[in-house]
């Protein structure tokens, strides 16, 4: 089985590499993509998220999303520096278009000796030749034959391929921690159990177009995280400036106002909501 050429995230014709990866067999990979400091910030972030979200674990949830959270900035800001990255960002921007979103981020945990989900597309639309969402996995372990590779089969076509199919042409992903993958929405891919005694941990960011709906109110989601300091950039990335009226009255703030109010209030509802008092039934 192949594997997926690694490029590297200081190349400054990393964009157009990038791209045409994605266009001709829908996925890319590039080492040095975030830095050691982070790294560990996203460890971090991911350990204490997953810990933290196992109270939600008590419901019916498939095994295949436990180790992998709702959403990962809600667990710290770090996973929020991502979408400051200008190595991570700029590839997703040149596949879909300047201005891409995140429709959401979520850890994807292997643990020792566990872990791998089958074959399967992360996106229902169907758009041919056009890429609608661009998955982004950032790798906070190493990725080996051992750790659970992910795998990827390098033609995106709408119908699933053959499991022989897929078991001879996917390409596995078999990078060092700190590197990153770019993959079309539609891509068919599965990944690995862990045969290992060690966690194979990474992020993963879900870039949608500009103009489609995120998967979760993120104004809300990070109010905590006082996210009116961040960078113009990552607040558009978060969809800040996409917040919609809910009333005559916020319909017809003034229009030098409105987006900066209705921000303010979607932060300010969301400071105030009571998590604490909701627990899983
Ligand atoms: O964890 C992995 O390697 C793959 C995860 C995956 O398939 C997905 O998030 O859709």
């Amino acid at each position: 089985m192949g594997v997926i050429p690694l490029r590297s995230a200081t190349d400054p014709e990393l964009c157009g590499q990038v791209a045409r990866d994605v266009a001709e067999r829908g996925v890319a990979a590039a080492t040095g993509a975030v830095d050691d400091r982070l790294l560990d910030e996203l460890r971090e972030v991911v350990d204490r998220g997953v810990e933290a979200e196992d109270v939600w674990n008590t419901m019916d949830r498939p095994p295949a999303e436990l180790g992998r959270v709702v959403f990962l900035p809600h667990h710290g800001r770090a996973a929020l520096d991502l979408l400051a990255e200008p190595r991570l960002m700029q590839p997703c921007d040149a596949v879909l278009e300047p201005g891409s979103i995140l429709y959401t981020m979520t850890s994807l945990c292997h643990p020792a000796h566990g872990g791998g989900r089958p074959v399967h597309v992360d996106t229902q639309y169907v758009a041919p030749g056009f890429v609608m969402g661009l998955g982004v996995m950032v790798l906070l372990d190493d990725f080996t034959a051992a750790t659970g590779p992910t795998r990827f089969h390098p033609e995106v076509t709408v119908e699933a391929p053959s499991p022989e199919d897929f078991e001879r042409r996917a390409l596995r992903l078999v990078a060092p921690a700190g590197s990153a993958c770019w993959f079309h929405g539609r891509i068919w891919h599965d990944s690995l159990p862990n045969t290992t005694d060690r966690a194979r941990r990474a992020v993963l960011a879900a870039m949608v177009r500009p103009y489609l709906r995120q998967r979760l109110d993120m104004p809300r989601m990070v109010a905590h995280l006082n996210p009116e300091s961040l960078p113009t950039d990552v607040q558009h990335r978060l969809g800040f400036d996409k917040i919609l009226p809910g009333s005559y009255e916020e319909y017809f703030l003034p229009d030098g106002i409105r987006k900066q109010e209705l921000l303010r209030r979607s932060i300010a509802r969301g400071r105030t909501a009571d998590d604490a008092g909701f627990t899983p039934g």
